[in-house]
């Protein structure tokens, strides 16, 4: 550090990028942006790419064509039709086949959400998402048996899954996370779809591409609803929902009752890490709404900027983040671009006191944070001309009320403080807690190359 090397930021960039590149001269210009575009497009990621300010307006020679760039990769046949092969040798003989969606399912292409219900409705099986995969497949489809996330599934998913003989598996990722500290595995042979290529046991597939072979797979599977017909044996009731007084303390239930009162086919909702997972995932989505959660590395302020983007890109939707006190402390900031570009998202920041997920996984005197005025903070930044709006709801009648000034306020961000007990969270988040807890405390492996 300190030297005059230049390239950290490169360096730093190719670990976090599907590809970061640094112009060094004029010519080297449209080979290393196409390659940089062009892996991201395939990707659907994120790439870098690095040009010195005293080059950005220098002349370069003619890019070629476009296509080169934007143009497709399509399935090697061959391959694909042996895996479609394959996948009849492991669904042959098997009743009780169910499909599981992964957070990749989207990233894989613009179709692939398209060719899943065309698999689905052509096999008629129980469908569970993965909480990452939350929203990738309506929930209003018969066939949507919940969140797969083991101890802590919705809608008694975890039954069906751990009933069956047969597990597609479509873009699904498998973490601490989402295996509730490595509890919730499928202990049978799988059939894994991947965004590129397809496994199953003893067979491996590349270069099928995941849309296209969910499309052939609807077209040559049976139609069989065992799994459905068991699941509606254990399909839970909807629950009773308590419906607080005005003047009634803000409870976590409460507020997820209003909040679900206001989800629209024109919802956008980000949850943030902490109990805000929790809640959000057990938010019944309705028919369009969409779903925003990074449960790949959890980084606490993800919400806050990532909203901020996910508006700017689509402004006729309505954007809502569900955020803990202590992730909103860490970019904070990013509320003043929402005000200076007169974004009307609405922020409910849940404030528990402190981080209160990570008490139930490993406490100390570090999960207290310093209170903020959060509803104050929030008008801070309007600065004498922005439109931002802060409140403070304690009681479940401020918060409807609060939710009303935030529908109307079309010029920029609405916080909502909302106050809650300290030791007001999720069962869920106390079961996945204490799983996590123990997986993360397991003895260090010692690695033999030291
Ligand atoms: C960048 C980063 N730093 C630290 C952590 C560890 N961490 C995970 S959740 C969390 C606290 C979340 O607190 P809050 O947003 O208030 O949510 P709550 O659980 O209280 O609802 C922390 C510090 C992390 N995941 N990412
Ligand atoms: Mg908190």
């Amino acid at each position: 550090m300190g030297t005059s090397d230049y390239t950290y930021q490169l360096e730093m960039a190719k670990k976090i990028t599907c590809c970061a590149v640094a112009i060094p001269r004029a010519e080297e210009a449209p080979r290393l942006i196409d390659r940089a575009i062009r892996h991201a497009l395939l990707a659907r990621k994120p790439c870098y790419i690095e040009i010195p300010t005293n080059l950005a307006g220098a002349v370069c020679v003619r890019p070629g064509p476009i296509d080169a760039v934007t143009e497709l990769v399509t399935s090697n046949k061959s391959a694909l039709g042996a895996a479609a092969n394959c996948a009849a040798e492991y669904l042959a003989g098997k009743h009780k086949a169910v499909i599981l969606v992964g957070p990749k399912l989207r990233r894989a292409s613009a179709t692939a959400e398209k060719a899943l219900l065309e698999l689905v409705n052509a096999m008629g099986c129980a469908v569970a998402v993965q909480p990452a995969a939350k929203g990738m497949f309506p929930e209003d489809h018969k066939q949507f048996v919940g969140t797969w996330w083991g101890q802590v599934s919705t809608l008694a998913a975890d039954s069906v899954i751990n009933w069956a003989d047969a597990i597609i598996c479509v873009g699904t990722v498998f973490t601490d996370y989402s295996t509730v500290g490595w509890k919730a595995i499928p202990d049978i042979p799988l059939m894994t779809i991947e965004i590129d290529h397809v496994t199953f046991p003893g067979a491996h597939f590349s270069r099928v591409r995941l849309a296209e072979f969910l499309t052939h797979l609807a077209s040559q599977v049976t139609f069989n609803p065992t799994t459905m017909i068991e699941y509606e044996r254990l399909r839970p009731d909807p629950p009773m929902v308590h419906v607080a007084a005005k003047t009634d303390v803000l409870t976590r239930k409460e507020t997820s009752r209003q909040i679900q009162n206001m989800l629209s086919a024109n919802t956008s909702l980000f949850v943030e890490t902490g109990d805000s997972w929790f809640n959000g995932i057990q938010l019944r989505l309705p028919p369009g709404a969409q779903f925003e959660i990074e449960m790949q590395w959890g980084h606490i302020g993800w919400s806050i900027p990532a909203a901020f983007g996910y508006a700017l890109r689509f402004p006729e939707r309505h954007t809502i983040v569900m955020v803990g006190d202590g992730s909103f402390q860490v970019t904070a900031q990013e509320v003043s671009q929402m005000v200076r570009f007169n974004l009307p998202i609405i922020i409910l920041l849940m404030n528990n006191r402190g981080y209160t997920i990570e008490v139930e996984i490993h406490d100390g005197s570090y999960n207290k944070i310093q209170n903020w005025n959060y509803a104050l903070l929030a008008e801070a930044f309007n600065g004498g001309t922005g439109h931002a709006k802060g409140l403070l709801a304690i009681t479940a009648g401020e918060l409807a009320d609060a939710l009303r000034v935030a529908a109307e306020n079309t010029e920029g961000p609405t916080l909502i403080e909302c106050t809650i007990d300290q030791d007001d969270c999720s069962r869920e988040l106390i079961t996945w807690g204490h799983y996590v807890a123990a997986a993360n405390a397991r003895p260090p492996r010692h690695h033999l190359d030291g």
